[in-house]
Formats: structure tokens, C-alpha cells, sequence
């Protein structure tokens, strides 16, 4: 199918310019003033915004979490990402547990998610345990396409101490590879939420005492000071706070190099959600927890001097009645929330139409930096010829409000419920298929497995 996008506003990280775009088969072959029509099918896109298709590089489908698996699976998260102008999510495999190979890890991804992605999927792979062997299988990863890979400080099932983050970030360096770290002080978490329990405190309103912003600052600090010795670089994923993004600038300051993300609920959500009644405190459980009004601040100016690389979501969703297996304990609420499907939207709404980010900084936190990131520019990330035709078409006169009754996701609730939008995604070309067309999915399950390379920044 040949296509020819005539009169959209092209956003690129650089530059925002009116420009025509012609598509044929699964590539962009031209980009241009004027492109001859030719025998192709001509949109008229006067007056929307033509995104390189987003790229969602922290996702949880299909994982288990607490006694439970999140109420998205690949089918539907990725319905929801595609109707968000999500064109690439990048979930994280991972390995066992207890003798647990990388390559076994990969393969129960792949069964996961073949055949049922409607948007293009990658793998980062999480390494929580570090012998000679998996040493030994980084290089068949990084052929198998995975070239970046995911540590925790925090959860006893999946963290590697600091030994082994030493040896780990060093050896992927080794490879040109990095890892994305979750930073929380797990020691100190433990004994807090000992005391909590001790004193009777059961609620979800504990959740965000027992994972203070100091705990995260804390990892962040040690993380960065081990990196410093592995001469290794480093991405702090879902950085929430002033105190951990201090220790970035400070890092970065001494020479390193450090890559950060946030994600939307921590630039639009503060921790006065976990004082809501009724339990409802639980539906914004996640970890590390939504902080504080000038957190959001620190991390919006943060946006706005481009000193944070990506926006992603951390989408990890569960329903009411599965949160409800911590009605008598907060620790046993499964943590994360749905986001996939309202990250643009939201960017777009919050950010750039309050004037705290250009367009140019959406194209790049949204798509451009994760595509260069973690392999793939400018085959995704990029409307350029020969990039894949992953195109995302906003509205900016459209108006919404996000609800439960409308989203995509199998929750029963939405952590962004009642916020207003502005700006809707009306078509998304997934490798030249439109598969959303004025913001309904036409074409399920066209998705596929994207190889990664090395990074490009
Ligand atoms: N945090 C969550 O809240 N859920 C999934 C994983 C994570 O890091
Ligand atoms: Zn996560």
C-alpha cells in the first residue's frame, strides 16, 4: 500500500515543519515540500501533528507480580499502547530465579508476546542472578537483539547486590551495553515497613512512609558512586524525586554517564492519593511511590533542560480485586499501574500546551531519545526515508477526558481518571499499516519482534 500524508506538521527532535510524507509498503521512501501524488492513497492531514511513533520503553505485560499476573497481557497492553500512538514498546524479560538462564528468560518473553502484540515489541532482559554462565550468555542476548538490560536494588526475588552490580555494569560495558536500575534501598525499606507493621499501620496511606524519596536518593547515590568505579554508564529508570535527580546532576557533573526517565504518574500524580478513603489509596501503589507537588516540579524543569532522556510508563496493571490482596497488609497490594495508553496524550496536554516542554522535547522524550537509547534509530524514532512507516497522528483540536469506561486496558479503574485532554490520536501507521484510524483500532495484532542494536547517544 502506497500512501501520501499531504500537509501535516512534521515533528522531528530538531524541528517542526509542514511537510508532506510518502509511504510504500512497511518503509518511508519520501519526505518533502509539494511530493508529487502519484498513484498513492492521499490522507489530508492539515492542521495535525505527525510524531515519529512512540516508543514505550518500560513495560510489564503478562508478569508476576505478589500471587498475581497483571491484568495486561500482551493482547490487550498492547492494543492500548497502539491507541495511544505507541508504535514500539520495549518490556522487560527476565530471568529466574534460583538457576534461571537469560536464554530461558528470552524464550517465555517470546511466548508471551508472539502473536498477540498489536504494536512492534522488544525485550530488555532482567538479570537477577550473576555466575560465570550468564556471563557467558550476554553476547547470544545482544544477537538475539537485546542490547540493554534491567537491575534492582530493591525486591529480595530479583535484586543482585553490590557485588554483582559492579561486576554486571561492568561487564555489559565490556559489551557496549548498559542497564536501566530500579534505585530503592531495600535494607532500610524492610525495616520500615517492619516498624509499620509492628505499629499496626496496615493501609495503603503507609505505602509511599515506607519507600521514602531519601531511600531512592540513597540507591541512586550507590549506584552511581559503583558505576563511577566500573567506568560504566548507567540509566536510572522511574527517577521521582528531587533528591535522586540531584545525585544525577552531581554524577554527571564529576563526568559520568548517566541516563534518566520519569514516567507520567510522577509529573502529574502527588502523594496526597494515598490518603483517598476507601482503600482507593491502593490503585496508585507502584514502586517507587508518586511523591511530592515539588518533585513533579523538579522533574518537569528537569523535562524542560532536557536533562532527563524518556518519558515511560512503567505500565504494570492490575484491577481493584487483584490490589484488594493487600486489604489487610500494604505490602501485599501488587504494585504498578495501566499508563500505556495515555503517555502522548498526557505529555502533550500537561507539557507542551502548558508551555513546560516544546514539541521537538515531546518528539525526543516520547520516541527520538528511546529509539537512540536502545538501538533502533533511525528505523524507528525518526520520519525520515527509509525509517519504518511508524507514524503517530495527534489532533490537537481534539478534546477528551480520560475515564475507566472508555480506556483499553482490562483495569477497572484509571490512575489518571477525570483528567482533561487535549489533543487525540487519530491514526497511527504501524510499518506503513494504518492500524488506528480516527482513534479506533483497524487492525489488530500486525505487531513484531524488533532486533535492537547499541546505543547511538
Ligand atoms: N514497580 C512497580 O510498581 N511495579 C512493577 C515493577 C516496579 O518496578
Ligand atoms: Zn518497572
Amino acid at each position: 500500500m502506497k500512501y501520501l500524508l499531504k500537509n501535516g506538521t512534521v515533528v522531528s527532535g530538531e524541528k517542526t515543519e509542514k511537510l508532506d510524507v510518502l509511504i510504500e509498503g512497511e518503509k518511508i521512501i519520501d519526505v518533502g515540500v509539494n511530493l508529487p501524488e502519484e498513484d498513492a492513497r492521499i490522507l489530508d492531514m492539515t492542521g495535525k501533528l505527525l510524531f515519529p511513533g512512540f516508543i514505550d520503553a518500560h513495560t510489564h505485560f503478562d508478569l508476576e507480580v505478589a500471587g498475581t499476573v497483571t491484568a495486561d497481557d500482551f493482547e490487550s497492553g498492547t492494543k492500548a499502547a497502539i491507541l495511544g500512538g505507541t508504535t514500539l514498546v520495549i518490556d522487560y524479560a527476565s530471568q529466574d530465579k534460583g538457576g534461571g538462564t537469560l536464554k530461558q528468560g528470552l524464550d517465555k518473553w517470546h511466548k508471551k508476546a508472539d502473536q498477540r502484540c498489536s504494536c512492534d515489541y522488544a525485550f530488555h532482559m532482567s538479570i537477577v542472578e550473576w555466575n560465570e554462565e550468564t556471563e557467558r550468555e550476554i553476547p547470544e542476548m545482544i544477537r538475539e537483539g537485546i542490547t540493554s538490560f534491567k537491575l534492582y536494588m530493591t525486591y529480595p526475588a530479583m535484586m543482585v547486590n553490590d557485588c554483582d552490580l559492579y561486576k554486571i555494569i561492568k561487564t555489559l560495558r565490556e559489551y557496549d551495553c548498559f542497564a536501566g536500575v530500579h534505585c530503592e534501598n531495600s535494607g532500610v525499606i524492610d525495616a520500615l515497613i517492619a516498624e509499620a507493621k509492628k505499629a499496626g499501620r496496615i493501609g495503603p496511606e503507609n505505602h509511599p512512609l515506607v519507600r521514602p524519596d531519601d531511600m531512592e536518593a540513597e540507591a541512586v547515590h550507590r549506584l552511581l558512586v559503583i558505576a563511577r568505579q566500573a567506568e560504566a554508564p548507567v540509566m536510572i529508570v522511574h527517577l521521582t524525586n528531587e533528591k535522586a535527580y540531584r545525585e544525577v546532576l552531581q554524577a554527571r557533573e564529576a563526568g559520568q554517564t548517566v541516563y534518566a526517565e520519569t514516567c507520567p504518574q510522577y509529573l502529574l500524580l502527588d502523594d496526597s492519593v494515598y490518603a483517598k478513603p476507601d482503600f482507593e489509596g491502593a490503585k496508585f501503589v507502584c514502586a517507587p511511590p508518586i511523591r511530592k507537588k515539588k518533585d513533579q516540579e523538579c522533574l518537569w524543569n528537569a523535562l524542560s533542560e532536557d536533562r532527563i532522556q524518556t518519558v515511560a510508563t512503567d505500565q504494570c496493571s492490575f484491577t481493584m480485586a487483584q490490589k484488594e490482596l493487600g486489604k489487610d497488609d500494604f505490602t501485599k497490594i501488587p504494585g504498578g499501574l495501566p499508563g500505556v495508553e495515555t503517555r502522548g496524550t498526557l505529555l502533550y496536554t500537561y507539557g507542551v500546551r502548558e508551555g513546560r516542554i516544546t514539541l521537538e522535547q515531546m518528539c525526543r522524550l516520547l520516541s527520538e531519545n528511546a529509539a537512540k537509547l536502545y538501538g533502533v534509530y533511525p528505523q524507528k524514532g525518526a520520519i525520515l526515508p527509509g525509517s519504518d512507516a511508524d507514524i503517530t497522528v495527534l489532533d490537537p483540536q481534539k478534546e477528551s477526558v480520560i475515564s475507566a469506561k472508555t480506556h483499553a486496558y482490562r483495569t477497572d479503574y484509571n490512575p489518571f481518571e477525570g483528567f482533561s485532554i487535549h489533543g487525540g490520536i487519530d491514526q497511527v501507521f504501524l510499518r506503513g499499516n494504518l492500524v488506528v484510524d480516527q482513534g479506533k483500532l483497524v487492525m489488530e495484532k500486525q505487531g513484531k519482534y524488533i532486533f535492537r542494536g547499541k546505543k547511538q547517544m
